[in-house]
């Protein structure tokens, strides 16, 4: 049952700087219009959401820890960290929050370096290359997991 429910989304870094640069990769939208739409999808929902962006790693890996017991479910996009944090990944394997991995754009059609993913390995699922859309079924995706 989502009800009252509460979802972390978390942004790694240089997600600060959506719909400033590169928008023919990663679309127009800044990451605050992002969190909007994704906070009237959590209210058609019927569930909480908490929406944060971070360049730092150790915070992220802060931030996942600290979910235990507060969120049922992340939804997360870890940027660049998504190719090299072997600490997002043992974060999120310890705190056993299902965890729902989203990109904007398509890695797997992108340069070598960006197909693997070490959060995919820990993650429920992985979303990627719908733009926008990556974070409403994303958040979709997570909701059916709680
Ligand atoms: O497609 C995605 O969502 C990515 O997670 C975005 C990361 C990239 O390193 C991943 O491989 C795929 C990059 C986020 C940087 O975002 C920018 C936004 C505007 C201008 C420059 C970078």
């Amino acid at each position: 049952m989502a009800q009252n429910k509460k979802i972390l989304v978390l942004n790694g870094p240089n997600l600060n700087l959506l719909g400033t640069r590169q928008p023919e990769i990663y679309g127009k939208q800044t990451l605050v219009q992002i969190e909007k739409k994704v906070g009237a999808l959590a209210k058609e929902l019927g569930v909480e959401v908490d929406f944060r962006q971070s360049n730092s790693e150790g915070e992220l890996v802060t931030w996942i820890q600290q979910a235990a017991g507060k969120f049922a479910a992340i939804v997360i996009n870890p940027a660049a960290y998504t190719h090299t944090s072997l600490a997002m990944r043992d974060a999120i394997s310890a705190v056993g929050i299902p965890t729902v991995e989203i990109h904007l754009s398509n890695i797997h059609k992108r340069e070598q370096f960006r197909h693997h993913s070490f959060i995919a390995e820990v993650a429920v699922g992985q979303i990627a290359g719908f733009g926008l859309d990556s974070y409403l079924l994303g958040l979709r995706a997570a909701v059916a997991q709680v």
